[in-house]
């Protein structure tokens, strides 16, 4: 495909999703494909005044949608799910193309989005409160859970669209509203996802303003991050951004969903089903190119299998398609710059620097592009978890490293600053449960024979330490988009006090 035809592509599949030229075309924000490393459009940045128009708008639809009936607003989201599942070839395409993704990756993607929008559908008749046990005659004690505000969702370029979902569809039926600056290396994902959830709030008859999309850098953040009007922020992206976004929050007391760095590992026991392990640690390690926040980075091995288990691997990575994700066949597409790619091959002379084996991680395809980046996965045979593998590269590099006695493995799994995925693969009962138990793995997932990436949206996603604490998706994620109340009621005739003070006047 020629260069000026990728941008044709794209300008097409913007139109067909109802976005309009004057969004993506000679705006100042310059957006490439990391496929051939060519410009595919120039997006128009939102100005502070903009950022705070979006958000006056937020904040004045949020008096009207926090009143709307929860099942009200979820029917709005099931109108969403049907613009996405009617768009999915598009929007699949159109995040291939921005972000790189391998094409079922892509349409992957927005599959997880219809999903959590058929989650939310169904929260939106469930989001209950307790009941709880009063110690006073003739009172009742409740909780009642409301919407909380205006939500600001802050997200990176590897999953443009899926993770605002999580946000947004959930923030939307707890009654919130929510103003968006996607990555700025992603931008037409973002304008696109829009453009679809304003077809759908048409079809419902909403108010406007429940979503906004703010393109930019660094300044909108901040502009997002530090408004009090914004109740809460969402943000996913690496530690360094969450150590610079949680105080500012902190500071002005806004609640923060943070969703930060990932150093995710895999133990490989003695009686792991090798088949399996391959699959799922190539899935794991390669997929995405190494590119998801729940990539697995960090493999202990045992002694007893290490030495049939590595060259399965090494067999594994050495034959992987890498190249250009729309074409059948390939699983590894590029990194999304030249920045990504420079991190990898610094951290991989650390790694050699330490004493590591490398094998791969060199430059790949160089036919597609000179500002294309695509490599050979890396893996690197490290003699101890040094520095460099206790530090999150976003690129595909699995350190390895061989263990013998189980509980210095675990001890070793746990011993990195970031806490968000983990797997064992294992059919020794004690050992798996040791690490799901309190004194197993420390991350916020924890699998059994699956690699730690590839989550389902029913659970909660996120993790621990670095990572950030916070929690979004499925399960009960949503009671941090909305504020909680406890209410007493009495319906005596009396003023009994709690804890038996009297106090009578
Ligand atoms: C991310 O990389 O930020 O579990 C999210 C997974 C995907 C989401 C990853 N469902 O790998």
């Amino acid at each position: 495909m020629s260069a000026s035809s990728l941008a044709r592509e794209t300008a097409d599949l913007l139109a067909r999703l109802g976005v309009a030229d004057s969004a993506h075309a000679g705006g100042s924000l310059a957006v490439t494909s990391p496929i051939t490393g060519e410009r595919i459009a120039e997006v128009r940045e939102t100005d502070a005044a903009g950022c705070d128009a979006a958000i006056a708008a937020a904040e004045a639809a949020f008096r009207t949608w926090r009143l709307v009936p929860a099942p009200k607003r979820g029917e709005l989201i099931r109108l969403f799910g049907l613009e996405l599942r009617a768009a999915k070839a598009d929007l699949g395409r159109l995040v291939t193309i921005e972000a790189g993704k391998i094409v079922s990756e892509g349409l992957g993607e927005v599959q997880e989005m219809i999903d959590i929008c058929d989650f939310a559908v169904g929260l939106s008749r469930q989001l209950y409160g307790l009941t709880v046990a009063t110690e006073r005659p003739s009172h009742r004690m409740m909780e009642t859970w409301h919407p909380l505000g205006v939500v600001g969702v802050i997200s990176a370029f590897n999953f443009p669209v899926a993770v605002w979902s999580w946000n947004a569809a959930i923030a939307l039926v707890c009654g919130d509203t929510v103003v968006w600056k996607p990555s700025e290396k992603t931008p037409l994902t973002a304008l696109a996802t829009q453009a679809l959830f304003e077809k759908a709030a048409a079809k419902a008859g909403a108010p406007a303003g429940l979503s906004a999309v703010v393109v930019g850098g660094r300044a909108i953040g901040e502009a997002l991050v530090d408004d009090v009007r914004v109740a809460a922020v969402s943000a996913t992206g690496s530690t360094a951004m969450g150590r610079a976004v949680a105080p500012r929050l902190a500071s002005r007391f806004a609640r923060a969903i943070l969703e930060l760095g990932g150093n995710n590992g895999a133990i490989i026991a003695p009686s792991a089903d090798l088949d399996l392990v391959v699959r799922g640690v190539a899935f794991a390690a390669i997929g995405t190119a190494g590119q998801r926040c729940t990539t697995l980075r960090r493999l202990f091995v045992h002694d007893s299998v290490y030495d049939s288990l590595l060259p399965r691997l090494r067999k594994a990575y050495a034959s992987v398609t890498i190249g250009d994700p729309r074409e059948a066949g390939t699983l590894v597409g590029p990194l999304i710059d030249k920045a990504a790619y420079d991190r990898m091959q610094a951290a991989l002379q650390k790694a050699r620097a330490d004493g590591a084996t490398v094998h791969g991680g060199e430059r790949a395809r160089e036919d597609l592009g000179g500002n294309a980046f695509y490599v050979r996965p890396a893996l690197a045979e490290m003699p101890a978890q040094t520095e460099v593998v206790r530090t999150e590269t976003f690129a595909p590099i699995l350190y390895v490293m061989r263990y013998t006695d189980f509980d210095a493995a675990l001890e070793a799994h746990n011993a990195v600053p970031q806490g968000l995925s983990s797997s064992i693969f294992t059919n020794d009962l004690r050992e798996a449960e040791t690490f799901l138990s309190a004194r197993g793995s420390d991350c916020g997932i924890v699998n059994v024979n699956i690699g730690p990436s590839g989550a389902e949206i029913g659970g909660a996603f996120g993790g621990e330490k670095e990572t950030g604490g916070g929690r979004e998706a499925g399960s009960d994620a949503w009671k941090a988009y909305m504020r909680r109340a406890t209410n007493t009621i009495n319906y005596g005739r009396d003023l009994p006090l709690a804890q038996g003070v009297s106090f009578d006047v």
